[in-house]
């Protein structure tokens, strides 16, 4: 068997407001309840308290690797106004990370920015790049001893969202709010796809961060992307290259010069002449709506490293929207056995982070469950899956 890389990391991911709550601040809590059908985050998981019962459940099973976000509107709840105590904060949950054995992998921007930031213009506003240098100017302090930085992730669903709430400001949007990382089809239209202006904009504002950080840590510095593990149907090949420079290439061609990049992969699917085919209906797809796809994360992975010119991956999420944690096993075994025909096959991966740790809100939804942990959301009581154990003994067993 091809061995894994020294230092393989093992562990699971969460992101800031899918699970401390009470993200007050923050553009995303400002559009909760906007629309129907969108559910509020709430007290989400409770993590900004419980962050280290936790992560010592991520310890005591048996992994080593931790990836967890700053939340921005925290740092920053007023433009310039940098708060001391919730920088003190983030680097307790470093150094809790750390004391329980744990490599933090730690996201600057998931997603979420303060409301003043949206206000100003937002990733489109003139500002924004100065503004998102600033936070990482203000956060780089707390980074001392962190090895794996993540500036942005998924730039590429973060353009798609950044149009949604255009729209949702232009009161163009119709109907329920579906989350742009949820891909049902039928009565509601298909997502939109990133648009290429504003993926520009968020790359050079990957770059201007990347700077910052090379100058004031000794972190390795990327971004993740969200990989749609595009397959083309024969003859499709020219359809496919062009649908995949807007969803991801252009993410991917950023992250040249960077020190790694994620691969975040879930489901695969299909191009045709006319374009992206939709999930088809079938009794296995996901919660999300996606299909059951483990094969998606070797495409993912071969992908990036074919783009990205064999660049250091970690792969920084993979999972799946079940309430059968029997199904999450098989998907994640075989997601893994694909992983490592991929790292057989050349690709520099580096380690592999499950999405998520904790049942979480999921952009607007609480039903589709992710995590390797049910959380109980009025005690939040912490009750492991079978699959925590499960991921575990893996990573053991490979390791030893
Ligand atoms: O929950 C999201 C996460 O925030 C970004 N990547 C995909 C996940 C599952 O949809």
């Amino acid at each position: 068997m091809t061995e894994l890389a020294p230092g393989f990391l093992w562990g699971a991911s969460t992101a800031p407001h899918q699970i401390e709550g009470n993200n007050l601040n923050s553009d995303f809590w400002a559009s909760e309840g906007r629309m129907p059908g969108m559910e509020r985050s709430g007290d989400a998981c409770d993590s900004y308290h419980r962050y280290r019962e936790d992560m010592k459940l991520l310890a005591d099973a048996g992994l080593d690797a931790y990836r967890f976000g700053i939340e921005w509107a925290r740092i920053e709840p007023v433009p310039g106004m940098i708060s001391r105590a919730e920088l003190a904060h983030y680097r307790r949950m470093i150094d809790t990370a750390v004391e329980l054995g744990l490599t933090p992998v730690v996201t600057l921007h998931h997603f979420t920015s303060p409301l003043w930031f949206a206000q100003e213009g937002g990733w489109l506003g003139d500002r924004a790049v100065e503004r998102f240098r600033a936070y990482a100017e203000a956060v780089a302090p707390i980074l001392g001893g962190v090895e794996w930085v993540v500036t942005m992730n998924e730039p590429n669903m973060l353009a798609i969202m950044i149009g949604m709430a255009e729209a949702m400001r232009n009161q163009q949007a119709a109907g329920e709010w579906q989350s742009p990382t949820l891909d049902h089809e039928g009565p509601r239209p298909p997502l939109p796809a990133p648009d290429v202006k504003t993926g520009e904009r968020l790359v050079e504002a990957h770059h201007a961060v990347r700077e910052v950080l090379r100058g004031r840590t000794g972190a390795k510095i990327g971004w993740t992307v969200a990989n749609r593990a595009f397959v083309a149907r024969p003859g499709a090949e020219e359809k496919k290259r062009e649908l995949e420079y807007v969803w991801e290439d252009l993410y991917l061609e950023g992250s040249r010069g960077d020190d790694f990049v994620g691969v975040q992969s879930y489901s695969s699917q299909w191009v045709g002449p006319d374009g992206i085919e939709p999930h088809p209906q079938h009794p296995d797809n996901t919660l999300v709506g996606t299909a059951y796809r483990p094969d998606a994360l070797g495409i993912a992975v071969r992908h990036t490293a074919e783009v990205t010119g064999g660049m250091p991956i970690l792969v920084t999420e993979n999972g799946i929207a079940t309430h059968d944690d029997t199904r999450r096993i098989a998907y994640t075994d075989e997601a893994l056995k694909h992983l490592r025909t991929a790292i057989a096959d050349g690709a520099d991966v580096r380690g592999y982070l499950h999405w998520s740790l904790l049942d979480n809100y999921e952009w607007g939804h609480w039903e589709p469950t992710f995590g390797l942990i049910e959380v109980d959301r009025e005690t939040f009581e912490r009750r492991p899956k079978p699959s925590l154990a499960w991921l575990g003994e893996t990573a053991r067993r490979v390791r030893d």
